[in-house]
């Protein structure tokens, strides 16, 4: 059987039952774009300012927006008229690690309500699969996906090993909802009988860590190119955040960036294609 990552991503589309995982195929087709950008800027103006300079180059924004000192509910009606002017979808890296009935709330209520904008958002499997169904009782009418932390990219995470494997696991039983992971690595065949290549399931790697000119900051974070990640690695999405926003650059700066950092992904992509 032929991998997953040898696959087009419109090939893959199709076979996704999740909405939000097959629109993220398709833009990702349409624009020649595998980057998403994590704008984690700290000030609405900034954000949106940057979202709508490097909306052209992304497939998918990752927020923080817990980090947004003036937030109000006008951003998220601007961010979502950006996502539709410019064709992205939006992840809210929420990273959720409690137990179901907290992360309902966390979910769907408060100040941000992220389910009611947010297509994508993440969870640590810590808490074991309750987790999930709390989330997936807001997220599956929204038509949202979830994406699972199976590895981490700074130095001395534990997300490693039988972690992972359980992780892997608990996304099996609920394709509804979970449609890949934030890992480093591609996650098919792990923790089962076989081989990769003998298992025909598809989850959408996501992958942070991502540079092209440092090979990590002084926080433990660790890079690796576009080209390691996605040509090297199977890799579906590559984030990047301060790789493009970072160093207080104007905003042509940051849009030739975006625009390197897509170039960089999608050649990888053709790359792993042959
Ligand atoms: O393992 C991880 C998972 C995530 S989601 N490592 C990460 O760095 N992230 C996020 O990706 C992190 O929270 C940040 O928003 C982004 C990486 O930012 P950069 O500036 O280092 O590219």
């Amino acid at each position: 059987m032929r991998p997953t990552f040898t696959r087009s991503y419109t090939e893959r589309a199709g076979k996704f039952s999740n909405p939000a995982a097959r629109q993220l195929l398709e833009v990702m087709a349409r624009k020649q774009s595998n980057l998403c950008i994590s704008v984690d800027v700290t000030l609405k103006g900034e954000f949106l300012e940057v979202v709508d300079a490097v909306g052209p180059y992304t497939c998918l924004i990752k927020t923080h927006i817990d980090i947004i000192e003036d937030f109000d509910q006008d951003l998220i009606t601007q961010l979502k008229n950006l996502s539709s002017k410019h064709d992205f979808l939006i992840f809210e890296d929420r990273k959720f690690a409690d137990i179901g009935n907290t992360v309902v709330l966390q979910y769907s209520k408060g100040v941000h309500k992220i389910a009611s904008w947010s297509d994508i958002t993440n969870a640590h499997a810590i808490p074991g699969p309750s987790i999930i169904t709390g989330l997936a009782s807001v997220g599956v009418p929204l038509g949202r996906g979830l994406l699972l932390l199976a590895e981490m990219s700074s130095k001395g995470s534990l997300a490693s090993g039988s972690y992972t494997e359980g992780a892997v696991r608990m996304a099996r039983d609920h394709r509804d909802f979970v449609i890949g992971f934030i890992a480093q690595n591609r996650m098919e065949g792990i923790g089962s009988r076989g081989f990769e290549a003998e298992v025909d399931e598809d989850f959408l790697i996501i992958t942070p860590g991502v540079g092209l000119d440092q090979s990590g900051d002084s926080m433990g974070q660790q890079y690796r190119t576009p080209f390691q990640v996605v040509a090297e690695g199977g890799s579906d999405v590559i984030i990047v955040g301060r790789g493009i926003y970072g160093g207080g650059v104007d905003i042509p700066t940051i849009q030739t960036r975006a625009e390197r950092y897509r170039a960089e992904g999608w050649k990888a992509y053709e790359a792993r294609l042959k």
